[in-house]
């Protein structure tokens, strides 16, 4: 599938935004000043964006509680984003979600999730209603191995499939649920898994953009042409532990190093666009650039601005329909 050379930029750069985001909140996170829990996405930023590449606002997702790539990739502003991990009324949920329920329902995004397998029974709703409002709209879950073994998340791969909903469950296979290998807790084959639900299964590599690219294309695809909902499995590993001071005992720091040169989807962007003369080398450094100087701003702002005041606690909890 030919990508526009715009949509490559676009998704460099939205790649690039997710990477720095999170290797500065690692940084910033280590002196103590943002408060509750963070989950980096660091590692699998191709997934989000490879498969965003094909939404719009119509569409719908569900993210997890490593949900700041999703966030980047379906469009919300950073500067919120970096505010509400603060916990600052500048935030895009005020200040009252922090990095675990991240949400913007403006551009379709359900939000972060601290449930894990929370957002495949939400996205059973959100393609219901665009099945039913017949707007053209798919909505997408982002779930982990660890939530493809809960009950929430099977009940959603059944109930997609018996409404035919314009459904994509996409599974991001880290290898790992926090300690506990996939291939330890997962029965049987996520392949099989699906099939049992009746609904097609993809899988590709997720260090790859393109790879994750075309993949999506093809579930999306699918979904939106009314045939119903399709399971995505995409293989991918987390450089950083499950959550930020974690001691990851269950792996050794070698493996990461290995991950981090061999695995880097950004790496692989660069070599396979040079490759093909399909971009200058000289647009991507620009994009580095200019994301550098935005994720700068970004933080000095979050730190800068107001907390919350008290009279603000019960304000904007509920949306109003
Ligand atoms: C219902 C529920 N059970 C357990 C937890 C605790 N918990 C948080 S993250 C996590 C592991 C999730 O693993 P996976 O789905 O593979 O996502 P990953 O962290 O690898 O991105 C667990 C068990 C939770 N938040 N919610
Ligand atoms: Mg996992």
């Amino acid at each position: 599938m030919q990508i526009s050379h715009d949509i490559l930029l676009r998704s460099y750069r939205a790649m690039r935004t997710i990477r720095d985001f999170e290797e500065r909140l690692h940084v910033e996170f280590a002196t103590g000043e943002i408060p509750g829990f963070v989950h980096l996405y660091c590692g699998e930023e191709a997934s989000a964006v490879g498969i965003c590449a094909h939404l719009s606002e119509t569409d719908t997702i569900a993210s997890t509680h490593r949900g700041h790539g999703h966030c980047i990739a379906k469009g919300v502003a950073v500067e919120g984003m970096m505010a509400e991990i603060y916990g600052k009324k500048s935030g895009v949920c005020e200040g009252k979600g922090g990095s675990m329920h991240i949400a913007d329902l403006s551009l379709g995004m359900l939000g972060a999730n601290g449930i894990v397998g929370g957002g495949p029974p939400l996205i059973c709703g959100a393609a219901l209603s665009h099945k039913l409002l017949k707007d053209g709209g798919v909505a997408v879950a982002f779930y982990g191995d660890g939530a493809s073994n809960e009950g929430t998340t099977l009940e959603s791969l059944n109930l997609a499939s018996v409404w035919s909903l314009p459904a994509v469950f996409v599974l991001e296979d880290n290898g790992y649920g926090e300690a506990t290998a996939s291939s330890y807790a997962c029965a049987g084959s996520q392949r099989a898994r699906a099939e049992g639900f009746g609904m097609p299964y993809v899988e590709c590599d997720g260090t790859d953009f393109f790879a994750v690219h075309q993949a999506a294309a093809e579930a999306i695809g699918h979904a939106r042409s009314g045939k119903g909902p399709v399971m995505m499995h995409v293989h991918l590993a987390r450089w950083y532990g499950h959550f930020e001071g974690e001691a990851a005992s269950y792996r050794r720091p070698e493996d990461v190093v290995r991950l981090r040169a061999e695995k880097d989807c950004l790496k692989n962007f660069r070599e396979q666009v040079a490759s093909t003369s399909m971009i200058e080398a000289a647009e991507l450094d620009a994009i580095d650039k200019a994301v550098r100087a935005e994720i700068d701003q970004a933080v000095s702002k979050a730190k800068a601005d107001p907390m919350p005041e008290a009279a603000d606690l019960l304000e904007n909890v509920y949306v109003s329909y």
